[in-house]
């Protein structure tokens, strides 16, 4: 689907917030992705670097974009050109011209030129947003660029050339960190695809499917109900399998009187979902599947009550710990003083993991978690996951034998509001009894 109206709109609206906060002297420059190959000759599908996005919904290769807020040209790129025999192979292109006219720069030049105009636009910039030391090809065009107008600059035009470089994180992520409404619109709809095709997975699993097969069934789902795909590569983990925090291998089949644990999130148009749901694959939980689900959802939901705006991030990971280490006290996974295995961080053992991050376009998304010493406090338009688990290792003898192999995580995605929080993800069943009866279809 191309680019919508409302969504060229959203771009300009970003983009005018990065140079509401730009001064006179400084400009802001951003490279966009590299295509990635995956073996051989053939590429992975290309997915635009998320801050270039953020203030250009540029979503092709070779592109980079400069913005100063002095001067006419405010918002300048440089992208690919139209290229008829090239765009046989590879499609259609909007070359410099679209780059203008639909996507609203002020100028465009073509990609290939960006070497020999850069210094020039950079003329009298003394602060430069700039992600230097992440790409070395791209850290020497832009000192080439800035070296190449230097003299001219210094002797003849008294004007200085970027000499201090600030990360673009500064401005743009913690712009990224609070959502438009339009973000949100977007990040609901990811979240509704995503709740759905859970469901469908709950309704298919059985004794003798692959986990693949339920990869598959969510891909198919994510993409027929309208997303981009995955947000990032799913998990399906079968028994022990749950235990693996990153296992996305899913190739082992799942088998009856086991739990699967899987970590799925729809993309859609560039905003992702992050989900994680774990049911039984016979669709009825154990005695002992339904202690360490029914812990772990306590915990969740806990978390989630206790989301409002003024909240230090920090704290939401410190109520899990707290109450899962005093679940797993009861559970007989650990033996002592809940504080003391606090303190000791015994529980560890079985809870390794945060327990909130960031969403957007990102699935880790960008923005600061510490300012100033102290943990960030929550505001409204601030979106993150809560989601909490307990792994049992299945050869870990110190834990009672019911447990051993069982790995339990579940995941939503929680916005905050004025008054409080909206779950974007209650769409999909969490209580055992819900769970239970989405397995049964
Ligand atoms: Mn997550």
């Amino acid at each position: 689907m191309r680019i919508q109206p409302a969504e060229l709109q959203a771009w300009a609206d970003h983009r005018r917030a990065v140079l509401d906060r730009l001064e006179p002297g400084q400009a802001m420059l951003l490279f966009g992705a590299h295509h990635h190959l995956r073996n051989g000759d053939a590429e992975y599908r290309y997915r635009q670097v998320s801050d270039l996005l953020y203030v250009s919904g540029w979503e092709d290769p070779e592109v980079a974009v400069l913005l100063r807020p002095d001067g006419d040209r405010r918002f300048q790129m440089w992208v690919q050109p139209k290229d008829p025999e090239r765009e046989v192979w590879t499609g259609v292109r909007e070359g410099t011209e679209g780059a203008v006219e639909r996507y609203g720069a002020d100028h465009a030049s073509p990609w290939g030129q960006l070497e020999a105009e850069l210094g020039e636009q950079l003329l009298g910039v003394h602060t430069l947003y700039y992600a230097a030391a992440r790409d070395p090809q791209q850290d020497a065009l832009v000192m080439r660029a800035i070296a190449g107008v230097r003299r001219k600059a210094e002797r003849e035009l008294f004007v200085p050339v970027p000499s201090a470089f600030v990360d673009p994180g500064r401005v743009l992520h913690e712009l990224r960190l609070s959502k438009t409404e339009h973000e949100l619109s977007l990040l609901r709809e990811a979240a509704r695809i995503t709740s759905q095709a859970h469901v469908a997975a709950m309704s298919a699993a059985k004794d003798g499917v692959f986990e693949y097969e339920l990869e598959a069934l969510i891909d198919y789902r994510f993409r027929t109900l309208g997303g981009n795909g995955p947000g990032y590569t799913s998990i399906v983990g079968g028994g022990a399998g749950a235990c693996i925090l990153h296992y996305i291998t899913n190739r082992e089949p799942l088998r009856a009187g086991d739990l699967v644990l899987i970590d799925a999130g729809c993309e859609y148009r560039n905003y992702t979902a992050d989900v994680t749901r774990t049911f039984p694959v016979d669709g009825t939980f154990t005695a002992a599947q339904r202690e360490l689900y029914q812990l772990v959802l306590d915990v969740e939901v806990a978390c989630i009550e206790s989301v409002r705006p003024g909240l230090c991030f920090s704290s939401l990971h410190e109520l899990a710990v707290r109450l899962l280490t005093e679940g797993m006290v009861r559970l007989g996974l650990l033996e002592g003083e809940v504080d003391q295995l606090i303190e000791d961080k015994d529980y560890r053992r079985y809870y390794m993991h945060g327990t909130s991050h960031w969403l957007g376009m990102d699935v880790h998304d960008v923005g600061a978690y510490v300012g100033e010493g102290e943990s960030r406090r929550l505001q409204p338009g601030m979106v993150f996951t809560v989601e909490p688990g307990l792994y049992v290792p299945p050869d870990d003898e110190r834990a009672p034998e019911r447990f051993r192999g069982m790995g339990v995580r579940i995941e939503d995605d929680i916005l905050v509001t004025q008054d409080g929080y909206e779950v974007l993800t209650a769409g999909c069943p969490k209580t055992i009894e819900d769970v239970e009866a989405a397995c049964r279809g």
